[in-house]
């Protein structure tokens, strides 16, 4: 599927805000794919998708997970964690988007997960730093950013895990397991 295709497929399915950010994060993860040594095209599409069922209801999404062969458990924690493995199945399904890497760049661009290639590597820091995102401490994971992949994604998990263990929320395994993972992988 080309770019533009999938762009007039997710636009309808999104809030400005949310299309806008998607644009973004598709434009910051081609950048960093030519540091990183990931296809510009295929990380492109599945950044273009990454949120593509963030505003279907919960009622559907745990309908489909329940359905779907992704991990029923996912329904036992917050919600946030369910739009990206819904969308990777969807996309899979319906578009016949099955790359691998596409599709786990999809899949675990909220949580991460233990062994995560490069580009899902890329569209989880891609996510965390697009231009429109104004987290505390951003600017210091855009600088790493440009030198070193592992501990770029290191501080966006760290950060996300300080963030939610000062909302009393739960923490999706992946989560940790993603945390513990990138710091193994320092240099
Ligand atoms: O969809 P986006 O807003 O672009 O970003 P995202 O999918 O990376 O994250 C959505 C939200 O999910 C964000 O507020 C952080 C949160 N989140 C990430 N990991 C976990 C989580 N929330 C819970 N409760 N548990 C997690 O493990
Ligand atoms: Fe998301
Ligand atoms: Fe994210
Ligand atoms: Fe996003």
């Amino acid at each position: 599927m080309r770019n533009d295709e999938a762009i007039d497929i997710i636009k309808p399915a999104l809030t400005k805000a949310r299309f806008e950010h998607t644009l973004r994060v598709a434009d910051t993860a081609a950048e960093l794919a030519n540091l990183y040594h990931v296809s510009t095209e295929k990380v492109e599409l599945a950044a273009i998708f990454h949120d593509y069922a963030k505003f279907k209801p919960l009622d559907e999404m745990k309908q489909f997970i329940l359905d779907s062969q992704l991990p029923n458990d996912l329904l036992d924690y917050h919600h946030e964690v369910w739009h990206g493995p819904v969308a990777s199945v969807i996309v899979a399904e319906q578009f016949g988007i099955k790359d691998q890497e596409i599709s786990d760049a999809i899949r675990y661009h909220t949580t991460g997960k233990a062994n995560l290639g490069a580009m899902g590597m890329v569209v989880f820091l891609a996510d965390y730093i697009e231009p429109g995102r104004s987290i505390p401490g951003v600017d210091e994971v855009r600088a790493m950013a440009r030198e070193d992949l592992f501990h770029a994604c290191l501080m966006v998990s760290r950060n996300t895990l300080q963030f939610l263990l000062s909302k009393n929320t739960t923490i999706y395994p992946d989560s940790f397991h993603a945390y513990n993972y990138f710091l193994s992988q320092l240099k």
